[in-house]
């Protein structure tokens, strides 16, 4: 680390002409070619919560996170997206019949969100089929066994939830009324959200899992043509938001390429999809700890997942977004963790949502009575959130309290670009507590910026430059 802020140093001396993104570990991370861009083509830079886990388990499918919490999660960690779970149990709770007062209870809590500007990933959410998602009358086992053991995941190796997977995907014949159904839920979902304004947009399917199918094959010829489907049926009601795909979480979720796609957004301009992976170590899944060797083992796996998922987004041309990583805080190296991902994804440019947010989960950077747990200060890290250019990379560093963001201004275009660049960063309150100063690489006469402390949210504007720009963001001492 201290070698690279000596060659930073050295790379600003020269007047930030050939700058280079350099990944934690040292090595280059190139992120993604596309990005998730603004009306005025600026890329943005997404980082927030699930919400929440607690839903899975409540009579109506809501997760009890008052309007108090996301004030809280907003100021404390800077939050611009929430991935919530939906259920296609509380949507269609029989056959054909749609709870209408579950939606409006949905909407109720993305106004809630809106309210601070957080946007909403609706996101379909299901476990092992037989834990959580479906309604009852989708769920098949054929009286097989079906249990959900104290390490969930191993669930997946029961019988009856492989036969209930088998029955959804029609690997056989008995069921083809279910992904009809579903799809058809999906639309109804669509159609009650199309128009408003704090709905980000849909992921499809919580981590699929292939049932007996092998799972390239699943990809290819199952979960492909689904999401084709769901994504036509998404696009007749709501053109405008952008759609999120999983791959088959089965090696995905470890950092193994998906064989997912490519799809067709029929959308008139640019497609909307997003590639939307999640991220869990194999030897995390393994119950190993972020310390000793296995630290090292980890960083790999950080590394592989990370250049498996810009090929894979990249082979999609789709921007990347993860869709859940996380941990107990009670495992030792947990923060240490977070704090890897995290620099990964600041290398990559690329936006998350952490697995998640409900105050009495240990995995959550909330205590159980909604104040800061141990895991905020981890997950409450500097980020830019809109980036006018193509971003090249951006780091946080704690113990100094630095901050920067390189990016490459005039190389992509930028549709509806102003005569000023805006740029706008999120600043952890905690870190500044005596406020911020920040240099702009060039600075160009008029440049200024202003950063509103109670919230975070720091604001640059500059006279446009074509080629790189570094901002850095450094603490005023006390
Ligand atoms: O953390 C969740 C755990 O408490 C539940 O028992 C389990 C089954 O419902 O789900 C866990 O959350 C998982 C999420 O639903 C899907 N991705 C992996 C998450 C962590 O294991």
């Amino acid at each position: 680390m201290q070698q690279h802020l000596r060659m930073l140093g050295a790379m600003l001396r020269a007047g930030a002409a050939h700058l280079t993104a350099l990944g934690p570990t040292g090595a280059r991370l190139a992120p993604p070619a596309r990005h998730i861009r603004d009306a005025t083509g600026r890329a943005l830079v997404h980082r927030g919560m699930n919400t929440g886990n607690d839903a899975k388990g409540a009579a109506d499918g809501m997760p009890a996170y008052p309007p108090a919490q996301i004030a809280r999660e907003r100021t404390l960690l800077g939050s611009s997206l929430v991935r919530l779970l939906v259920f296609w149990k509380h949507l269609e709770p029989e056959p054909g019949r749609y709870d209408r007062a579950y939606l409006d209870r949905v909407a109720a809590l993305v106004d809630a969100y809106a309210v601070h500007g957080i946007g909403v990933i609706l996101d379909l959410h299901q476990d092992l089929w037989v834990d959580n998602g479906p309604p009852a009358w989708a769920i098949h086992t054929d009286g097989l066994a079906s249990v959900v053991p104290d390490a969930w995941e191993l669930g997946y190796l029961t019988p009856g939830v492989n036969r209930a997977y088998d029955h959804f995907w029609r690997t056989n014949a008995e069921h083809p009324e279910l992904m009809s159904h579903y799809e058809q839920a999906v639309s109804v979902l669509a159609e009650r959200f199309r128009d408003h304004p704090g709905v980000f947009g849909y992921d499809l399917f919580n981590e699929p899992w292939p049932g007996s199918l092998p799972v390239h094959r699943f990809e290819r010829d199952v979960l492909t043509p689904f999401y084709q489907r769901l994504i036509d049926r998404i696009r007749r009601e709501d053109r405008d938001s952008w759609i999120l795909v999983e791959p088959a979480a089965l090696g995905a979720n470890w950092g193994l390429p998906t064989r997912i796609g490519p799809f067709r957004d029929p959308r008139p301009g640019e497609p909307r999809i997003v590639y939307a992976p999640h991220f869990y170590s194999l030897p995390h899944d393994l119950r190993r700890h972020y310390r000793g060797p296995w630290k090292r083992v980890i960083d790999l796996s950080i590394r592989l997942w990370a250049r498996t998922v810009v090929r894979d987004a990249d082979r999609l041309g789709a921007p990347l977004l993860l869709g859940e990583y996380g941990l107990s805080f009670d495992d030792p190296g947990a923060g240490a963790f977070v704090a890897r991902v995290q620099a990964t994804l600041d290398d990559l440019g690329a936006g998350s949502v952490y697995w998640n947010a409900t105050p009495a989960d240990s995995w959550s950077p909330w205590a159980p009575d909604g104040a800061p747990g141990p895991g905020l200060d981890a997950l409450a890290r500097p980020y830019a959130r809109a980036i006018p250019g193509v971003p090249v990379g951006m780091r946080a560093e704690r113990t100094r309290r630095l901050f920067r963001l390189q990016y490459a201004a005039g190389s992509d275009p930028a549709p509806g670009a102003s005569a000023e660049e805006t740029v706008e960063l999120w600043l952890p309150p905690r870190w500044y507590p005596h406020g911020v100063d920040v240099a702009c690489s060039p600075a160009p006469e008029g440049w200024r910026w202003h950063w509103d402390a109670p919230t975070g949210s720091l604001t640059l504007h500059a006279p446009p430059v074509v080629g790189p720009r570094l901002i850095r963001v450094m603490p005023v001492p006390a």
